[in-house]
């Protein structure tokens, strides 16, 4: 039986990859931190199944800040692969906690690459590398493996500090890592201040008449979405490769945040108009006319990443690989899943 370890096992991208891997047949074990109320909602289900849950998935605290529990766990579980998926992962919170954000994204990496290096473990690591990385610079897209960064939030830049180490440490001591350049992925687990769940979420609450409209930021900014449960498939992937290498995973497509919220409110049989007052721009509901959508300062970002669209073609040749879910069947999943949750 292999053994996986997992940071940021009770993240959304935690959650589906020890699914994935228990299926496999794997013996999983998630790293979590301790915090004063419950954070495991999104790994719950699977200690229902007490077959999966008891035998073969394991939680142990811990924290990337904490050089002293990796070696402990690494060193007592001696797995197969480990999944680096633990991050403070939010692009606008980076800018408000930009050296937490540092310790975890990008000294947390190289913490747990060291204990690899120490101990001489021998295992694969995968590194959850990011879209951001590029900046979204107008001309560069389709971004791909070869394209130039240009970070643009602490986050980002913590982010490429572990993109290199994960390639200092391939090259220097001959570790088996790989980087997974991932465009945006959701799901109905994501966080919900992240732009396409908040959206999912108010669409339900207004369904419901429990909320009167949503707020957002940049209306303008083009993603990459795709679904996470296809995704946490391209990390194993590229885990089960003979060399380490860094893949793109991304849909190929670009979307805004714009036509995201339309097609949210069109789930429940609402047409969004946008009118301009010069001011700022609204969403109205083009029955009724009444504001459903309006816009605040607070979620706009100091600098902002306009433009992602990434370049597969890597991952679709040598891993295989291919996204299932298209972005409508996305919005379509994650509206209905928060009017079932209401
Ligand atoms: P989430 O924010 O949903 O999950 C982050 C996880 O990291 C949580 O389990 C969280 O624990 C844990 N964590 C946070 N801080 C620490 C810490 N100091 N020590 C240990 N664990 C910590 O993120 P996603 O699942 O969406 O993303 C997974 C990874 O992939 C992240 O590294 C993210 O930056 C990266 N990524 C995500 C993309 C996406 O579109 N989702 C795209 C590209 C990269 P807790 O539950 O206690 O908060
Ligand atoms: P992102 O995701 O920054 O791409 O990072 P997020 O959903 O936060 O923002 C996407 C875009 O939407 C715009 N936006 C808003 N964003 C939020 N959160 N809230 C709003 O109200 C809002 N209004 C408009 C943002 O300005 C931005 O342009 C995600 C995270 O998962 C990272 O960890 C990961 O590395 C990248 O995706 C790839």
């Amino acid at each position: 039986m292999k053994k996986a370890i997992i940071t940021g096992i009770t993240g959304q991208d935690g959650s589906y990859l020890a699914e994935f891997l228990l299926a496999k047949g794997y013996e999983v074990h998630g790293i979590i931190r301790r915090t004063s109320s419950f954070n495991t909602k999104r790994i719950d289900h699977l200690f229902e199944n007490a077959e999966i849950g008891n035998k073969t998935l394991f939680l142990h605290h811990g924290d990337l800040t904490d050089s002293s529990n990796l070696n402990r766990i690494l060193d007592k579980v001696k797995p197969d692969e480990i999944y680096n998926l633990g991050a403070q992962s939010h692009v606008q919170v980076s800018f408000e906690v930009p050296e937490y954000t540092a310790e975890v994204d990008a000294v947390g990496t190289l913490r747990f690459l060291d204990a690899i290096k120490e101990t001489g473990v021998d295992c694969k690591f995968y590194q959850a590398s990011t879209s951001e990385l590029y900046g979204g610079i107008p001309g560069t897209e389709p971004q791909s493996e070869t394209t130039p960064f240009y970070p643009k939030s602490p986050y980002a830049v913590a982010k490429l500090y572990s993109y290199w180490i994960i390639i200092n440490y391939r090259e220097a001591y001959n570790i088996f890592a790989c980087n997974g350049i991932l465009f945006n992925h959701e799901s109905p687990r994501r966080g919900e201040t992240f732009v396409t769940r908040k959206i999912t979420r108010a669409v339900a609450r207004i369904s419901k008449g429990k909320q009167d409209k949503l707020s957002l930021g940049n209306l303008d900014a083009k993603r990459d979405w795709g679904f996470a449960g296809d995704y946490v498939e391209g990390m194993w992937l590229m885990l089960q490769q003979s060399i380490p290498q860094d893949y793109v995973l991304a849909t190929g497509e670009t979307h805004t945040v714009r036509e995201f919220v339309e097609l949210a409110f069109l789930e429940i049989g609402i047409n969004i108009d946008w009118i301009d007052s010069g001011v700022e721009e609204k969403g109205i509901c083009s029955k009724t006319k009444k504001v459903l959508v309006d816009i605040n300062s607070k979620y706009f970002r100091p600098t902002e990443v306009e433009l992602l669209l990434g370049d597969p073609t890597k991952a679709e040749k040598e891993l295989g690989w291919k996204r299932k879910v298209s972005f409508q069947e996305l919005v379509k999943m994650m509206v209905k899943a928060d009017i079932e949750e209401i």
